[in-house]
């Protein structure tokens, strides 16, 4: 296994539009493992492939409270969503240090394969709904700070791209 880098908004390729798995074969399972080696190092409950420049519908996620239970999506759809709304804190892994409320479904149905390639059905409330909701965007180019008025996320692009600047990786 091995832990991929993580891209930071405002990186261009955060906004790929990921295509879907043809096959969960042997390669998909490397992702997926290094995807959940990822996650678990850097304390996320969740990541999607785009996040480490991977433009492949593929999302990992643990909302537990012992980081023992991995739930792994390929080619998601989302396939019932709640009307009713919630606003909840949201940070980011591509977003470092950042948080601010979104507005999302407070409950969501997912339809997925597994690291098996075989279907199933997620029913997802509280922090799971949220971050599949996050994790899904992000398959489709979307960042959560896109949610956040102009004014903010000018002010989120300037303070990253400084850290960057300051404190650079070698990547
Ligand atoms: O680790 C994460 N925490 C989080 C908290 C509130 C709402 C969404 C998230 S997802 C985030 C990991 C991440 O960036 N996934 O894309
Ligand atoms: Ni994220």
């Amino acid at each position: 296994m091995a832990c991929l880098n993580i891209l930071r908004y405002p990186d261009p390729r955060l906004h790929t539009v990921a295509r879907p798995v043809a096959a969960v074969d042997e390669r998909i399972r490397r992702l997926v493992d290094d995807m959940l080696e990822t996650m678990y190092a850097a304390e996320g409950v969740g990541l999607a492939a785009t996040q480490v420049d991977v433009h492949e519908c593929v999302i990992v996620m643990d909302t537990s409270e012992t980081r023992d239970h991995p739930i792994v999506l390929v080619n998601p759809e989302q396939i019932w969503q709640s009307e009713e709304m919630r606003v909840a804190e949201e940070g980011c892994l591509s977003v470092p240090a950042i948080y601010d409320k979104v507005e999302r479904h407070a409950s969501v149905k997912v339809r997925a394969l597994d690291r098996q390639g075989e279907g199933f059905e997620m029913h997802a409330e509280g922090l799971a709904a949220v971050c599949v909701q996050h994790e899904m965007d992000h398959l489709r180019g979307k960042v959560f700070v896109e949610y956040l008025s102009a004014l903010k996320r000018d002010r989120i692009r300037t303070k990253l791209l400084k850290k960057a600047r300051d404190e650079p990786r070698d990547d």
